[in-house]
């Protein structure tokens, strides 16, 4: 099922909150940031100063030049911190798969929540309406099957506004779009792109990955599956880590299975390590596998809480035997993550002495890799890697541990 992904966005913020207090201010250009006779920028504008071109971060001077009439306040912070702690409380009503982003910015993963309210659109729109009832404010909601895609509809229908893009549409809904709109898209990757006659996300989506690469290094690669409405990040609540995962690109596509299982090895033991640098175990183990069409499937498998290496992998180990029987393409990446994090201790089975036995030895391998690295001792399992990859890191994408749900 395809995910239902919320970008939620209070609409003027710092503004906003002054019109609220003070209702003199409401439908008056307005900017918040500090007297007009003053350095500094404008933090925020209201939308009627918008229609004069004033901006945030535009220097109030100007601001002051283009619209004499607005009104120029200095704001004060602990008043948009109450709001947006009141704003984030009304969102975590909704779903508790909610990742904050600023104060006046949040994902919320709504998947499966439409039979609690309809749909997910009438969720939206009661979610806007108790902002609007209880604080006053107007927010505009993008929702879509990913972030990427769910922040550019927020963005696109502001203010007050309501956009939701149908599973399946993502590619075709940013095509038209200017490639300034692409989350992550500053004003120098603009040049670059404007200077190669690339102007919209549409054409940015139809270049090939090797010539993103050539110019933007890896972040080429997030570029190209952004502009094809490809984002399969997780809302990540904050916090303790909820789960830990490796995950790592392929130079080629491969189908090869002992390098899969060898690059599987690996990437277990990696996270095997981390959690017990965390003291934590896992009661779940998923696999990521993505395809040559950039198409990603996770499957995953509930297990005795353990932080064993070994557990970790047999049971990716089955996963990736399960996906590869079932076809498909060559895989592009493999990744493997463990969630369902719980603190040993009463937990843990003393009586298993094979689990006695295996956690001494996870622990005596992490004694020496803290000491001389950590390709310093190579398992049975991943010492094939060396032929493929050179020893070290290299040729691995690692990526940072990641939350999710
Ligand atoms: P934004 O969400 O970027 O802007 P906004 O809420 O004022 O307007 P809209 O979302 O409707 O386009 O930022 C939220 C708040 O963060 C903004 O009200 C003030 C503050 N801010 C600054 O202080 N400096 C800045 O440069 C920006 C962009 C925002
Ligand atoms: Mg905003």
């Amino acid at each position: 099922m395809a995910r239902r992904i919320m970008h939620i966005d209070l609409d003027a913020f710092f503004v906003s909150v002054e019109q609220v207090l003070n209702p003199e201010l409401q439908g008056k250009p307005v900017v918040v940031g500090g007297r007009p006779d003053r350095r500094g920028v404008v933090a925020a504008a209201s939308y009627e100063a918008r229609t004069f071109g004033l901006h945030a971060g535009m220097p109030l001077t100007t601001a002051h030049r283009l619209c004499p009439q607005a009104i120029f306040i200095e704001g004060s912070f602990p008043k948009y911190r109450d709001a947006s702690q009141r704003f984030m409380a009304i969102l975590a009503d909704f779903s508790p798969y909610l990742e904050p982003v600023s104060l006046d910015e949040a994902y919320l993963d709504v998947t499966g929540f439409e039979s609690l309210h309809g749909s997910i659109h009438q969720m939206a729109v009661a979610i806007k309406q108790r902002i609007k009832d209880e604080l006053g404010l107007s927010v505009s909601i993008g929702i879509a099957s990913g972030k990427v895609v769910a922040k550019v509809a927020a963005e696109l229908s502001k203010p007050d506004g309501l956009l939701e893009v149908a599973a399946g549409e993502e590619r075709s809904f940013l095509a038209p779009l200017p490639v300034a709109k692409l989350p992550g898209i500053g004003k120098k990757t603009e040049r670059i792109l404007n200077g190669m006659g690339i102007n919209t996300i549409g054409e940015l989506s139809t270049m090939p990955l090797s010539a993103l690469k050539g110019h933007f290094g890896a972040s080429g690669e997030l570029l190209h599956r952004h502009a094809n409405g490809i984002d399969d990040r997780q809302v990540e609540p904050p916090g303790a880590a909820k789960s830990i995962s490796r995950e790592t690109t392929f130079a080629t596509d491969t189908r090869d299975r002992p390098q899969l299982k060898a690059t599987l090895g690996y990437l277990s033991e990696r996270v095997g390590a981390e959690l017990r640098q965390k003291g934590r175990q896992a009661g779940c183990v998923t696999l990521k596998l993505r395809y040559a069409d950039f198409s990603t499937i996770t499957r995953r498998h509930t297990i005795k809480a353990s932080d064993a290496d070994q557990t970790i992998f047999s049971t990716g180990l089955k996963l990736l035997t399960t996906a590869l029987s079932q076809g498909r393409q060559p895989v592009r990446l493999i990744g493997i993550g463990v969630s369902n994090l719980t603190e040993p201790g009463w937990q843990l089975d003393m009586l298993d002495s094979s689990a006695q036995r295996l956690e001494r030895l996870n622990k005596a391998i992490d004694r020496i890799r803290k000491k001389y690295g950590f390709t310093a001792i190579q398992t049975g399992r991943t010492l094939l890697l060396k032929d493929i990859f050179p020893p070290g890191d290299d040729g691995y994408t690692l990526h940072t541990p990641s939350l999710s749900r």
